[in-house]
């Protein structure tokens, strides 16, 4: 009897997928492919139900004989393990950024003497309302707030992207590039003080109000469904941090991240070129704990922020107050640097590691950017945050933009540099 091999992304199992499965069986042998909640997430969105459990919907199913997790959109590992006779698929990925997971199907199917066998793909209207009511509950608040911890514990690694406005969001939400058969995309966002307050036109000084930053938040969280990492200044006084915990985990945000200054706080890349004062170890531990009690979920997680290096306090400083702030409850800890060396956040990271091998360690790689991601998660890092990238694009694109118009009297000249609306508006969801 033939083997036959079938892999499934999905968290639902609708008779579409019946269909197919029966057809498959009857080819030989069924063994089904679960595809792993790493691999989904990056290709996808965050998978509602997990791998394991997705495994045993198929179990369940007659004439599935062995299911089994593939690890990566790519076939290639699981086809030289099981050398299955027949692969079956939907025809559905003869186009588009799945034909090279398909072409290497096909020549490693080649290379043994085993067949694909493709049948056509139907996309009915109550499967497609199915899905597009499932990334809608992505969204609500309940469900969206712990998947920070979750992508956490699934890749140990995550990424964020800024983001200060819905388009900007949006951007951060749909952007997917697809290399070497697999895909990559942000895992989540952040909310950049700094560009939350120029976006407004104002200083980054904690002048943008709590109300007005919540608005943000409520505007990005509208037309997304990716975590929230929320850049929360200082904290403000204790006694007003325990209510703006209590507002963003009611609102579905991740993360807050607070950093150890107090008075009037300047933005960060300053360093020591404006007078900034770091707050007392005490002081802010209790900040940090009063924040942890004020909370009501385990989802909602509270990071440190520490600023010894951006102050030149040196790396014993960075490590005492690291550890106090995890001591005092901190779920994770943002070491910043404003140096173009990484050499700094390395000798954190080496040291932390040594006695801490579990507090997430968050970066924030404004200036020091010269490492790879990679790199950063083999050096113990847990979350790396581009916290201005996007809007330090636009701004020399809408000033040139500015500038043509003005310069020819006309608008003309400037088109060849502009999206066409109908391309942007194809960024925007509709109901
Ligand atoms: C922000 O993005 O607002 C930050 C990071 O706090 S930094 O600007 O580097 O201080
Ligand atoms: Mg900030």
């Amino acid at each position: 009897m033939p083997t036959v091999y079938m892999c499934f992304s999905t968290d639902i199992i609708h008779g579409g997928h019946i269909k197919i499965i029966n057809e498959a069986k009857q080819l030989g042998d069924l063994t089904v492919g679960v595809l792993s909640d790493e691999a989904v997430a990056s290709y996808k969105r965050f998978p509602l139900v997990p791998c394991i459990e997705r495994k045993q919907l198929f179990e369940n199913i007659a004439g599935v004989s062995r299911v089994v997790e593939q690890k990566t959109l790519s076939y290639k590992d699981i086809l030289l393990d099981l050398k299955p006779d027949i692969v079956v698929h939907g025809d559905n990925w003869q186009q588009g950024f799945q034909k090279p997971i398909r072409d290497e199907v096909v020549s490693i199917l080649s290379s043994y003497g085993g067949k694909l066998v493709e049948f056509p793909y139907s996309s009915d209207e109550k499967y497609t309302e199915i899905d597009k009511r499932q990334r809608a509950d992505l969204a609500m608040p309940d469900l969206r707030r712990g998947r920070l911890k979750r992508l956490l514990e699934m890749k140990g690694f995550v990424t964020a992207m800024e983001a200060h406005d819905g388009l900007t969001g949006l951007v951060v939400e749909n952007t997917i590039i697809h290399e070497n058969g697999g895909a990559r995309q942000f895992d989540a966002m952040w909310l950049s003080s700094l560009c939350d307050s120029t976006a407004k036109g104002k200083p980054d000084i904690e002048l943008v109000d709590m109300t007005s930053r919540f608005r943000t938040i409520d505007d990005i969280m509208e037309v997304t469904t990716k975590p929230i990492i929320f850049d929360g200044d200082t904290g403000g006084l204790t006694e007003h941090f325990v209510y703006t915990v209590r507002s963003l985990e009611r609102m579905g945000v991740s993360m807050v991240i607070i950093e150890d200054k107090t008075g009037l706080k300047k933005n960060s890349l300053f360093g020591t070129e404006v007078v900034q004062t770091q707050d007392s170890i005490e002081h802010f531990s209790q900040k940090i704990r009063a924040g942890c009690a004020a909370r009501r979920t385990k989802d909602f997680m509270i990071c440190a922020r520490i600023e010894s290096l951006i102050l030149e306090k040196g790396l014993e400083d960075a490590l005492a107050r690291a550890r106090a702030f995890r001591d005092a409850g901190a779920d994770a800890i943002m070491m910043h640097s404003r140096k173009k060396d990484p050499q700094e956040i390395m000798d954190f990271l080496e040291a932390f590691r040594k006695e801490d091998k579990t507090t997430p360690i968050v970066l924030v790689p404004t200036s020091f950017n010269s490492v790879k991601e990679e790199e950063w998660k083999q050096r113990g890092a847990n979350i790396v945050i581009y916290a201005n990238q996007l809007m330090r694009a636009a701004v020399p694109a809408i000033q040139k933009a500015a500038e043509t118009i003005l310069e020819n009297h006309r608008a003309e000249e400037c088109d060849k540099d502009l999206m066409p609306f109908k391309e942007i508006i194809r960024l925007i969801p509709e109901e």
